[in-house]
């Protein structure tokens, strides 16, 4: 009988919810406690999830409890202070995305992980889809060749800021909230980028950033990859929250089409395949697609604490997908392709 990791979840807002959802799949796994500033939200995520006790103060959580794990999925501004906290009592921890505010922020929360000798991953799960695994198995069968082109589109018009009421005033929007999702989707396919250019659009009036950017990264194999997203995309039906794109090779092409169907066309034939969302209970659409990720995320993080390996999107790895965005940020504002920073 496997034991079952204790945990705790700081943070019970929006996105939470589909951690908390998430936790309670998990036989190996119990969620002890819940901690938010906001005592009737982190009572609420106690009383649906049947969590034993509640917090408004993660100092005392961690003064109080004897946690296997931490789950941060605040907003990033908190990630540095609560992790920072979790370190000090040697508790791994999986944080939201976006990792922090800017690449040095990154960095500091990475060292303090590596001189704790703790494990940090940042959830990113937009790689852990069904729809993207099946993509990666693909690009490594080899069946479409040397990767030579790839094209990752986000475009909607849904109301992003009836959830996430925050957005309308942070100054690094889209690239730092949809974004960090395709340059991580664009590792994960092409591989490490040695060159970013970037042009970023504010088309929402009333807003304090980007609203629509388009990135273009030159990858280490060679291939291009151009990414576009958008949330004043007037389209019908909206995609929302669908990836859609396409990827070159010398041998073939794969499409990453809209509900997601794949179309790889691939020594001389074309085929067709339908890439389904697991079927949860708590799930519901248009968010099944993410909603189902998140679980694979966080299998990946305990599977790897119960291995001691590094997760995938790690800190440490997590380092080069921030540093794409900063480049990202300074070719927008300088006009200038930029050299990402490079991590060993
Ligand atoms: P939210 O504001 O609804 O929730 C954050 C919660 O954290 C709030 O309840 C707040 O009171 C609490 N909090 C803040 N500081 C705290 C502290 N020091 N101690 C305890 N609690 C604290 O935000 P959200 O919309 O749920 O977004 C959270 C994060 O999730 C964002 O970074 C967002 O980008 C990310 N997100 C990710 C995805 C995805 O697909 N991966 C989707 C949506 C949102
Ligand atoms: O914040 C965004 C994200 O990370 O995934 C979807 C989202 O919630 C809205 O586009």
């Amino acid at each position: 009988m496997t034991t079952r990791l204790k945990g705790a979840v700081i943070g019970c807002g929006f996105f939470a919810q589909n951690h908390l959802h998430g936790w309670a799949e998990f036989d190996d796994v119990e969620i002890v406690a819940v901690c938010d500033l906001d005592d009737a939200k982190a009572k609420a995520a106690a009383e649906i999830f049947g969590i034993a006790r509640v917090y408004t103060s993660a100092q005392a959580l961690f003064e109080t409890e004897v946690l296997d794990f931490v789950d941060i999925p605040t907003t990033m501004e908190m990630h540095e202070p609560l992790a920072g906290l979790a370190f000090a009592h040697g508790v791994p921890v999986i944080l939201q995305k976006p990792f922090a505010p800017d690449l040095d922020a990154c960095k500091r929360i990475v060292a303090a992980a590596e001189a704790a000798n703790v494990t940090l991953m940042i959830h990113e799960d937009f790689r852990f889809q069904n729809l993207f695994r099946k993509v990666r198995d693909i690009v490594d069968s080899g069946e479409l060749g040397r990767l030579t082109f790839g094209r990752l589109s986000w475009r909607t018009g849904i109301n992003v800021y009836a959830n996430q009421p925050y957005l309308v005033h942070v100054k690094r929007f889209i690239i730092m909230d949809v974004g960090v999702h395709l340059l991580d989707l664009a590792r994960f396919l092409f591989g490490e980028a040695n060159s970013v250019f970037c042009r970023t659009q504010q088309i929402k009036t009333g807003i304090a950033g980007e609203d629509a950017a388009i990135v273009l990264l030159g990858h280490d194999n060679g291939a291009t990859s151009i990414l576009d997203f958008s949330y004043a995309t007037k389209r019908d039906p909206d995609p929302f929250p669908q990836t859609l794109g396409e990827i070159e090779g010398t041998d073939g092409t794969l499409i990453i089409g809209a509900g997601g169907t794949l179309t790889l066309h691939a020594n001389g034939a074309t085929r067709t395949i339908a890439v389904p969302h697991d079927c949860r209970g708590w799930t519901s659409e248009p968010w099944t697609q993410i909603q189902d990720s998140v679980v694979h995320t966080q299998r990946h993080f305990i599977d790897s604490l119960r291995r001691g390996i590094e997760p995938a999107t790690s800190g440490r790895d997590s380092l080069a997908t921030y540093a794409l965005l900063e480049a990202a940020y300074l070719s927008a504002a300088s006009g200038a392709l930029i050299h990402p920073d490079r991590f060993p």
